[in-house]
């Protein structure tokens, strides 16, 4: 690559958004656009997860691309979930069908990204010291990215296979080997339960115990795909018409309108069809909202806990308890797992780690575990993460971290104020929801966005301060009343030490953002600054910082 190369759009990401928005830009608005991803291929999420168990809790028909029915058409599933090396097969083969390869540029990090007023292009640095040029930047850089490594004291000199399951070497092999896994959450689960079977010994250390209910793991019945894909449409539309976009009934039956009977039966059958949202969001719609009806939800899992795992004193290690309100979790038999004999629950909670030694781990009771493997399931700094990973600056060389100082926000999740012609696919303050439907909505409204730029001579383009502050208002009033914002996860933030916990998604569902973000491109974007000459923000900071 030349250095100083002038493109007319760069793409960061080369995940479900990446490629979908390298498609949109450079096969269908015929714009000079390069991509980049640090990752050696394309898959983003599918590219880097290759833990074993690593398995999608979107079900298979709807963990998909629907922008074009023939594709849909042409890709089967085996099972009602799709397992990594499957959705990695899928997206290289998204890749190779719309010829996407040529344009990106793997094994390739950019490391800064920095707003030229002068010029009104963004300069680009990437990890080879080289630099580009472009007028547009659409980070696809992902919302689950930015690896979490704690830092435990002694971390680095454990003289073992040490491994964080988002950056899984494909050689290691465990088998026969002496496992600790560090963390529960959705990948903690899946891969205690996929090494369970496999090692010698498995520690899992267990800081928060989540409630999970079971995936419902089960291989396509005949004819199934085939009539998914002759229901393509339907099926689009009720995904696009929802909130969630998981294919799931979306209810607002109060759980308190049901007898103790029906309640039991009705989450006795979300428990055996399967599924994390179901259990969430099929059941009773006060679920998320309604502390005391929650409670009720998770009575019923400790429940089924209780029943499954024998030892007692095993339960109590791995129970949940508290409110269930982070990401809902689904397992393949994570539970079961605690009836192994070589599988031992060490609840990190009573007994933190105090180091990680050469040999293995120790805990706060003095006592020393040894392991040949430690597997850092400790999950990722969420959303905002990878753009406060860059040196990024804006307008007037403003940081990203001075502009999200008080918090990582956006206007519709997709720009923010100071940084024109600048998109974010998936970023603060975007929807809650199956994420590949959420991003085929962003990258099309980013898309359009780009063209009526293009064919009406705006030079730059930006919200205004005003509809950011509106936008973001507007989603901390609908996350008041989740008691998701009431526990510790990433969803909002709150997984990090350090990090101050903020809203960082719009809870108002995907079918909602669909209409808002077509009113906002039917009226002529009213809330974003366009400017054929790049100058109209710098007019609005003026004002709006007296
Ligand atoms: P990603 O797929 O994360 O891709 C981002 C890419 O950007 C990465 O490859 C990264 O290397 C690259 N990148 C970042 N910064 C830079 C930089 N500075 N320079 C160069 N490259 C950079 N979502 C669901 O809806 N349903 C599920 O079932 C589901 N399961 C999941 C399971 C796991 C284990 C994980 C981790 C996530 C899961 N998700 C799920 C969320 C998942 O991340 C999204 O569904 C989707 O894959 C995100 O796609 P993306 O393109 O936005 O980002
Ligand atoms: P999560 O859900 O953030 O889970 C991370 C786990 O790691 C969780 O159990 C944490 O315990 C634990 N953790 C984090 N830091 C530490 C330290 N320092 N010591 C001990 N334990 C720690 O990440 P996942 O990868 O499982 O899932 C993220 C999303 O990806 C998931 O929701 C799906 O959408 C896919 P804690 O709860 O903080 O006590």
């Amino acid at each position: 690559m030349d250095t100083h190369k002038k493109v007319d759009a760069v793409v960061i990401g080369a995940g479900f958004g990446g490629i979908y928005a390298m498609h949109k830009l450079a096969n269908e608005q015929g714009l000079n656009v390069i991509g980049f991803d640090r990752a050696h291929g394309p898959g983003g999420t599918w590219y880097w997860n290759r833990y074993p168990g690593a398995l999608s809790d979107s079900e298979s028909y709807v963990y998909q691309y629907f922008f074009d029915k023939e594709l849909y058409q042409d890709t089967t599933w085996e099972n009602n979930y799709l397992t990594q090396p499957e959705i990695l097969a899928y997206l290289e083969g998204v890749v190779d069908r719309f010829a996407l390869r040529q344009h990106f540029h793997f094994g390739t990090g950019i490391t800064a990204s920095h707003y030229d007023d002068a010029t009104n292009q963004w300069e680009l640095t990437t990890d080879s010291n080289e630099v580009i040029r472009a007028t547009y930047v659409i980070n696809a850089v992902g919302l689950l990215a930015a690896v979490n490594l704690p830092e435990i004291p002694g971390r680095d000199t454990f003289e073992g296979d040490l491994v964080h399951t988002a950056q899984w070497p494909e050689e290691l092999d465990v088998t026969g080997k002496r496992v600790a896994v560090i963390g529960t959450g959705s990948t903690g689960q899946q891969v205690v339960t996929a090494l369970g079977p496999q090692v010698a010994s498995l520690g899992v250390h267990v800081r928060t115990p989540q409630h999970s209910v079971p995936v419902g793991l089960r291989p396509v019945r005949e004819g199934e795909v085939q009539e998914q894909h002759a229901n393509f449409e339907a099926i689009r539309d009720e995904v696009f018409g929802s909130a969630l976009g998981f294919g799931i009934d979306e209810v607002s039956r109060s759980l308190w309108d049901h007898t103790e009977e029906q309640r039991e039966q009705i989450f006795t059958e979300a428990w055996n069809e399967g599924g994390g949202f179901r259990f969430m969001f099929s059941t009773f719609g006060d679920l998320a909202t309604d502390e005391e009806a929650n409670k009720v939800a998770g009575k019923f899992v400790q429940d089924r806990v209780n029943e499954i795992i024998k030892d007692p004193e095993t339960a109590k290690k791995v129970m949940p308890s508290g409110l269930h309100a982070r990401r809902p979790l689904c397992d393949n038999g994570y539970y079961n797992t605690f009836n192994l004999p070589h599988v031992e629950a060490v609840n990190i909670s009573d007994t933190p780690i105090e180091e990680i030694t050469p040999t293995g781990i120790r805990t706060s009771d003095g006592t020393h575990r040894e392991y040949d493997v430690i597997v850092f399931a400790t999950g990722f700094d969420a959303v905002d993460g990878n753009y406060r990973r860059m040196d990024l600056t804006g307008r007037n060389g403003v940081h990203i971290n001075e502009a999200w100082k008080d918090n990582p926000t956006s206007y519709l999740g997709m720009t923010t104020p100071g940084f024109p012609n600048w998109f974010m696919v998936l970023g603060p303050k975007g929807p809650f929801c199956n994420l590949p439907s959420a991003i085929e909505v962003q990258v099309g409204w980013i898309s359009d966005l780009i063209a009526h730029a293009r064919q009406n001579g705006i030079a730059t383009i930006e919200p205004t301060a005003e509809a950011e502050a509106d936008w973001s208002e507007h989603c901390q009033e609908l996350a008041k009343d989740s008691l998701f914002g009431r526990v510790d996860s990433w969803i909002f933030g709150a997984n990090i030490p350090g990090k101050k916990p903020s809203v960082l998604f719009y809870l108002g569902g995907l079918a909602s953002m669909r209409e808002l973000l077509a009113e906002e491109k039917k009226a002529g974007y009213p809330h974003l600054i366009q400017s054929s000459d790049g100058s109209a923000h710098k007019q609005e900071l003026t004002s709006s910082a007296v």
